[in-house]
């Protein structure tokens, strides 16, 4: 594995310091050919969010947790400039393919592929073909983090079979890229560092504003069962992009930079200043960075009765103010919330279909699960965290 080192930086015309650029390991030995390294694997796990739904793009706060469900992607140097992919994941196409440097959308999965290589040769790294096999536990568009996942694994499959000089953030930093600029979702950036810094045990409070990240320890009394509503959500089409815009168009309306410099201003203050249903919209950012502080407290405290009420009440504001869940979600949310060993259940993720979380005490999520899908006929129980 390279070590993560300070960046060669390149000056620019006007002598201004631009962007990093991506290099091979100077470390390396002389005469080694990068692409000699036939073979590398990347993996990157998934993610809940604990809480903090459509905060991280606003500069707010964040509480995901990392799956033990991921993405792995093995790759072989090729002699020509093909990248070849194929997937065991439940996806169409099976196998696809595209010339380097020649990386146009076709709308389906392997647009993250091709927005990887072409972030990574956007940032000057030279990269030769590979074969790719990628494999994933991770349902794809579920509201676990699947795209970042695939994205950081091939990012780091590639560091290693082309010896590129990358460290974490820099990783983050390619994958969002491929996931706003070539797919053309506005995400956050919530979903890429949960994939690479995140752990199965610890919630993950990360501050967009600076990326500060802090851990916090999961309780041993508390589970939580991840459940996929077998709908699916496609951000780059659906609402998400429109969810953004609409925040960026009431920090506009409000004469700020973004939504969390309102955080020490009068709730009703704000809100009356705003038009609908952009005062919604801000209310459910605003309110949601605070339950996410509060999540954090009643974790530290051991308060699972607290937590829960967090949930559900994250819940309703993405539902209600937001306008993210569908008649599925908040079924499943609904018989959640009915099933006596549940103390708080939430949607996870952007929303428009994916998965639902619900909180119950250590060795309760299980049969919890057992009992809300007998009632939900479509979905199935993805995973119990942690
Ligand atoms: C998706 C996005 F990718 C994240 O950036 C985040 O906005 C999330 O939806 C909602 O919190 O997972």
């Amino acid at each position: 594995m390279l070590s993560a080192r300070r960046w060669p930086r390149k000056q620019n015309p006007s002598g201004r310091i631009a962007e990093p650029v991506v290099l091979r390991s100077p470390n390396l030995p002389a005469g080694y050919r990068p692409r000699a390294m036939r073979r590398a694997t990347g993996q990157a796990p998934g993610r809940i969010n604990l809480i903090g739904e459509h905060t991280d793009y606003n500069d707010g706060l964040v509480l995901p947790v990392a799956l033990g469900l991921g993405v792995t992607v093995g790759v072989r140097g090729r002699d020509d400039r093909t990248a070849h992919l194929v997937t065991d994941a439940d996806v169409e196409p099976r196998e696809t393919w595209f010339v380097l440097g020649e990386e146009r959308r076709d709308g389906t999965w392997a647009d993250r592929a091709r927005g990887v290589t072409a972030a990574l040769q956007a940032r000057a790294a030279i990269l030769g073909g590979f074969d790719a096999e990628i494999s994933s536990t991770l349902p794809l568009g579920a509201g676990l983090g699947s795209s970042a996942a695939l994205a950081v694994a091939l990012v780091r499959a590639l560091r290693e079979l082309f010896g590129l000089v990358l460290d974490d953030a820099e990783i983050a930093q390619v994958a969002h890229t491929a996931e706003t600029e070539f797919v053309g979702a506005r995400a956050g950036l919530m979903d890429q560092l949960a994939s690479i810094h995140g752990r199965r045990s610890e919630a993950l409070l990360i501050d967009l504003r600076d990326l500060s990240r802090i851990r916090v320890a999961l309780p041993l009394a508390l589970e939580l069962a991840v459940i996929d509503s077998g709908t699916r959500h496609e951000h780059a089409t659906g609402g998400y992009n429109r969810r953004r815009e609409e925040c960026e168009e009431a920090a506009r309306h409000l004469g700020v930079d973004s939504l969390r410099d309102l955080e020490h201003r009068p709730l009703e203050e704000v809100l009356e200043r705003l038009p609908p249903p952009l005062d919604r919209r801000v209310r459910h950012v605003i309110t949601e960075n605070v339950r996410v502080r509060d999540a954090v407290a009643a974790l530290r405290v051991r308060d699972m009765s607290k937590l829960g009420a967090l949930l559900d009440s994250s819940h309703r504001s993405l539902r209600d103010d937001y306008d993210v869940s569908t008649p599925e979600l908040d079924r499943l949310v609904h018989l959640a919330r009915d099933d006596r060993a549940v103390q708080g259940a939430r949607l996870v993720g952007g929303g428009f279909g994916g998965s639902i979380l619900a909180l119950t005490e250590r060795g309760e999520a299980e049969s919890a699960a057992e009992r809300i899908l007998r009632r939900y006929d479509r979905g199935r129980l993805v995973a119990i965290v942690p």
